[in-house]
């Protein structure tokens, strides 16, 4: 992956990234910062094919470690900032990482946590570039001769929860990074000329494959904020040629009263992802600005699978059509055949961007893929006369919250385990900023008096912030069908208003 970066990598002085408080970094910055970074890691123990485990504040340094990883020959390991130590604990014990980065803020808990699952080093790195991994790196030399690595080794791991609730890393190699990289970058149009402004986290899939990889390709260049803020997009968007964001960002970009036609007039492409874009998101926003936005549609496993036309009409409620290279079928879920126009079922896939499988769970790995090769997404779609595909929703119990997904399973455990309650059922609602609000519904045991705060407070620290309910509401008993299943859909109808705006 690396050595396609180099290959396309614009003139050293050109510019691959600003930030507003006034860093820039250039091409040839990238080049010398990787390099010595890359000797830091070495320096560390890491060896080609170990994990290199980070869990910090969005920063440029971040985005070094990245690259590092893929000249060291090493595997990538971003993890979200908000999983809490719990959570961090359980990935450091199944992913078995030779080094640990994490905020100097906890340092001294994961390094605890380090000893503990015996990962050997562990080094911080702050917002600002500091903390003990910048001053290893300031002792390194500037040149490093990149580790050869074959386009099927591994170059990162995400982490996605699961149906059955343990957390799965999805083992990436360099050859699904760039093939991806390379068709969307193509596809949408991005030259050296594009500026992206980056505001996406860039421990998934969109901030880091999607958005930084496309500009590294381009030989583009972004301007880098820590985080979404609606103020500051509008702000920095006549410098800007491209956003790459999840539908949260465009539903408050249409609260705000300063996006206007004026605002975006700079601006050549507005991308949508990792959730449903509503349709009529899509059309407030074209009639607010003129834009269309394009929306595509990829998963972590997959990265990006389909997307809307660059010339092409952008048909809002769709994700357009299979991306370059990628064979799409819509199929029935138990024989997994090809269905036809406008019928119902999964979408499949198959193609250089599918990934080679969970980390140490061949079962799992082997149950999610046809004997043909192509891989089950459980999205359920279907493709009109036009080869549109729409999706419809999910044949996997999930809720996406502002672009992150939340696994019920996951947070009823925690729920059930709590004195007081005898089961709960975790739903997704629709939610005016979040897209899905995740909702518990409980049944408390009988003489508990147990109450939503008690319940959300118990949570606070062993779940990630955005996985905990938004509510919690009690019922008497939970609906089931014949197999003792809950239904969840009836639940969702009961309280579908739960989270709507007054009068709207
Ligand atoms: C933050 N909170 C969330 C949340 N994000 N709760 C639910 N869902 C979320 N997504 C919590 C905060 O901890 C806070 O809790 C409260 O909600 C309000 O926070 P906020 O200040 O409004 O949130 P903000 O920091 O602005 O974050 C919202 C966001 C962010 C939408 C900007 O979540 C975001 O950047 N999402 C992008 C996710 C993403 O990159 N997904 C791509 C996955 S890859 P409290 O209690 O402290 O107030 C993938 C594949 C593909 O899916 O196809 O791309
Ligand atoms: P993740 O596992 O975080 O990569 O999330 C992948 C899931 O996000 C997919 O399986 C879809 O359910 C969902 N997703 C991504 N993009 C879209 C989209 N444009 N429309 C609807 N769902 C999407």
């Amino acid at each position: 992956m690396f050595s396609a970066i180099r290959a396309r990598m614009p003139a050293s002085d050109t510019v691959f990234l600003t930030t507003p408080e006034g860093r820039r970094m250039s091409y040839g910055d990238v080049l010398l910062e990787s390099a010595r970074m890359a000797g830091a890691l070495v320096a560390s123990g890491v060896g080609p094919g170990d994990r290199v485990a980070l869990q910090v504040d969005k920063s440029p340094e971040a985005t070094l470690v990245y690259l590092a990883c893929l000249r060291a020959g090493a595997v990538f390991l971003p993890l979200n900032t908000a999983y809490t130590l719990t959570e961090l604990d359980y990935f450091l014990g199944d992913a078995e990482p030779a080094l640990v980065i994490c905020r100097p803020a906890i340092a001294a808990e994961v390094a605890a946590l380090a000893i503990k699952r015996g990962v050997k080093f562990c080094l911080t790195l702050g917002a600002k570039g500091e903390g003990s991994l910048m001053d290893l790196v300031a002792r390194q030399s500037e040149s490093f001769a990149d580790v050869p690595r074959r386009g099927d080794d591994l170059a990162a791991f995400l982490y996605t929860s699961g149906t059955t609730g343990r957390s799965k890393a999805a083992m990436l190699t360099h050859d699904n990074l760039a093939s991806n990289a390379q068709v969307l970058t193509e596809y949408w149009r991005f030259t050296g000329k594009d500026v992206l402004l980056h505001a996406l986290p860039i421990f998934h899939t969109h901030g880091l494959f999607v958005a930084t990889n496309v500009v590294l390709f381009a030989g583009a260049s972004m301007i880098f904020l820590a985080k979404f803020d609606a103020d500051q997009v509008l702000a920095l968007l006549p410098k800007a040629t491209a956003l790459m964001g999840v539908p949260t960002f465009y539903t408050r970009l249409l609260d705000h009263p300063g996006l206007t036609q004026a605002a975006t007039a700079h601006m050549r492409l507005f991308v949508s992802g990792s959730a449903p874009l509503l349709a009529e998101t899509h059309r407030a926003f074209a009639q607010r600005t003129g834009h269309a936005i394009l929306e595509r549609y990829g998963m972590t496993e997959t990265g990006m699978i389909a997307s809307n036309p660059y010339d092409g009409e952008r048909i809002p409620g769709t994700v357009g059509f299979p991306l370059p290279g990628i064979e799409v079928r819509i199929a029935d879920p138990d024989s997994g055949r090809a269905l036809g126009t406008d019928e119902v079922g999964v979408i499949e896939l198959r193609g250089p961007n599918v990934f080679k499988g969970y980390w140490r769970m061949p079962e799992k790995t082997k149950a999610e893929f046809r004997p043909d090769g192509f891989f089950v997404t459980g999205d359920v779609a279907k493709r009109d006369a036009r080869g549109y595909i729409h999706i419809i929703g999910r044949a996997k119990d999930l809720v996406i919250s502002g672009g992150y997904n939340v696994y019920p399973i996951e947070i009823e455990g925690e729920i059930d385990a709590l004195p007081g309650i005898v089961e709960s059922a975790v739903i997704g609602l629709a939610h005016p900023d979040f897209g899905e609000g995740v909702t518990a519904v409980a049944i408390r045991a009988k003489d508990a008096a147990i109450d939503e705060a008690q319940v959300l407070k118990a949570l606070d620290g062993r779940l990630a912030k955005y996985k905990q309910p938004k509510r919690v509401l009690f019922v008497d008993e939970l609906p089931r069908n014949a197999m003792g299943k809950v239904q969840k859909n009836l639940l969702r109808e009961r309280f579908k208003d739960l989270y709507a705006k007054p009068g709207g």
